[in-house]
């Protein structure tokens, strides 16, 4: 007879990936080993090494960005349970790959885990959507529950400060490694009861708090009639608070562009942007002239040569933002 395969569970370190793992290992929690790391991290099935027995579970992760290492791990023998909702390219089709992907808009890899496991941890698939940005998803599915508001708003919460904590260049920038919070996570059938008792999730939100308070007493860096720019200084907090930071500064003013970039010690700056919100689509196109990528309304740039700042100010400036594709308007 053969030894008993190990298991591993590979997924990203943002509340959608360890939400989904949560929900797996609750139900089977056979003894695992959890390869994680920070948001940015994405090609985390390079660290794993397997063989034949032993069992692969990935959530979270581009399948695009894991193509060849996912091969590898398959022609070892292992067998892989894959589930992910972001662009796939071509899925390989191989008998140890079991995958379960949607690229709806409205979906998130804990709700696919939801999705296969009949629901038996749904309030850990609302804290991952929530926390993947999917409020208004997570809110229509926590009312079909009879979830009340005060609840609602609490897995919310949760959702927003463990996804919150996975922001940073390396993990001394946050204030838990995602693996540790996982094991917190886990402990809990019920994440209200986490939230009542852990208080971790209060020191998260604090941070958040005090980084936001930090970026907003810079003021604009750049403002006109349009857009506002800020331009944070690289820091912990400032490696933290981009992405959320645009955020609010969106809703704050929905009429306006938004661009925060960030200095970096090596000299390429860092560009999260967001469209109005009264005219959420032209993002993706304005951050792929300067090599970066996006959604209709949110997008970023992970290094913007300073020659190029001014270059990027005037296209931002001069941006053609739309209410919809039919609405968009010829460059
Ligand atoms: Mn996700």
């Amino acid at each position: 007879m053969s030894p008993p395969g190990r298991r591993i569970d590979v997924c990203n370190g943002d509340a959608d990936g360890l939400c989904a793992v949560v929900q797996w290992r609750q139900i089977d929690p056979a003894p695992a080993e959890l390869i994680t790391g920070l948001k940015r991290d994405i090609e985390l099935l390079g660290r794993v090494s397997a063989g034949a027995g032993d069992e692969i579970l990935v959530c979270d992760l581009s399948m695009q960005r894991n193509l060849r290492e996912l091969l590898r791990l398959l022609d070892a023998g292992a067998s892989v349970r894959y589930f992910d909702h972001h662009a796939a390219g071509d899925v390989p089709r191989h008998p140890g790959l079991q995958a379960h992907l949607d690229f709806s808009p409205r979906m998130c890899s804990s709700l696919l885990v939801d999705r296969f496991l009949g629901g038996r941890r749904r309030a850990w698939a609302l804290v991952g959507a929530y926390g993947d940005n999917l409020a208004e998803v997570a809110d229509a599915l926590a009312l079909r529950e009879g979830l009340d508001a005060g609840r609602r708003a609490a897995l919310r919460r949760l959702g927003e400060a463990v996804n919150y904590n996975a922001y940073g260049d390396s993990e001394a920038d946050v204030l838990i490694p995602p693996a540790d919070l996982y094991r917190l996570l886990l402990r809990y059938e019920d994440p209200l009861l986490l939230l009542e008792r852990e208080p971790v999730v209060g020191r998260i939100d604090a941070l958040r708090d005090a980084d936001l308070r930090q970026a907003l007493a810079l003021g604009p860096w750049r403002e006109g009639a349009r857009s506002r720019i800020w331009r944070l200084p690289d820091a912990a907090w400032s490696r933290r608070v981009g992405g959320s930071l645009a955020n609010l500064l969106a809703g704050q003013r929905p009429a306006l562009a938004h661009a925060v970039l960030r200095d970096t010690a090596a000299g390429p700056l860092v560009a999260s942007v967001r469209a109005p919100l009264r005219a959420p689509w032209g993002t993706h196109e304005l951050c792929a002239r300067f090599g970066g990528a996006g959604r209709a309304g949110a997008g970023g740039i992970d290094a913007l040569p300073p020659g190029e700042l001014k270059r990027f100010v005037d296209a931002f400036d001069a941006a053609q933002w739309s209410r919809g594709r039919r609405g968009r308007q010829p460059r």
